[in-house]
């Protein structure tokens, strides 16, 4: 989407601080850290939000959750002590950018429940 910061990124158009990619799936460090450890996974196709998901999506999502978030939890080295995964979803749930993200959060205790 033209007009859209994450597919910028995702495409290279906009730099940012990479830690992984594949053909379908792009991961980089937020510009406003949270956590010690606060990296972005996100589709490289334009997806709004989970709301935006289909049926075709389901091998991306799980590409995702299954692949990705685990490879990236033991690279970043916080899979032993915990993280969090988070995506934002509409604006009572504090989305800002509208292209799907998980946000990976750690090396620091989490709170419950979040703000
Ligand atoms: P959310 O509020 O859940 O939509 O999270 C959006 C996150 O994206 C927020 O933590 C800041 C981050 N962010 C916004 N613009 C950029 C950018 O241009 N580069 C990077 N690396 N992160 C960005």
């Amino acid at each position: 989407m033209a007009d859209c910061i994450f597919c910028k990124i995702a495409s290279g158009q906009v730099p940012s601080n990479i830690v992984y990619e594949d053909d379908q799936v792009t991961a980089f460090r937020d510009l406003e850290p949270q956590a010690p450890v606060h990296v972005l996974i996100i589709p490289k196709k334009h997806v709004e939000s989970v709301l935006g998901l289909g049926d075709e999506d389901r091998e991306l999502v799980s590409h995702i959750m299954c692949d990705v978030i685990p490879k990236l939890a033991r690279e970043l080295k916080v899979a032993e002590k915990g993280f969090r995964v988070v995506a934002n979803t509409g604006e009572e749930g504090g989305q800002t950018v509208k292209h799907l993200h998980f946000h990976l959060l750690g090396g620091r205790s989490m709170q419950w429940p979040p703000g």
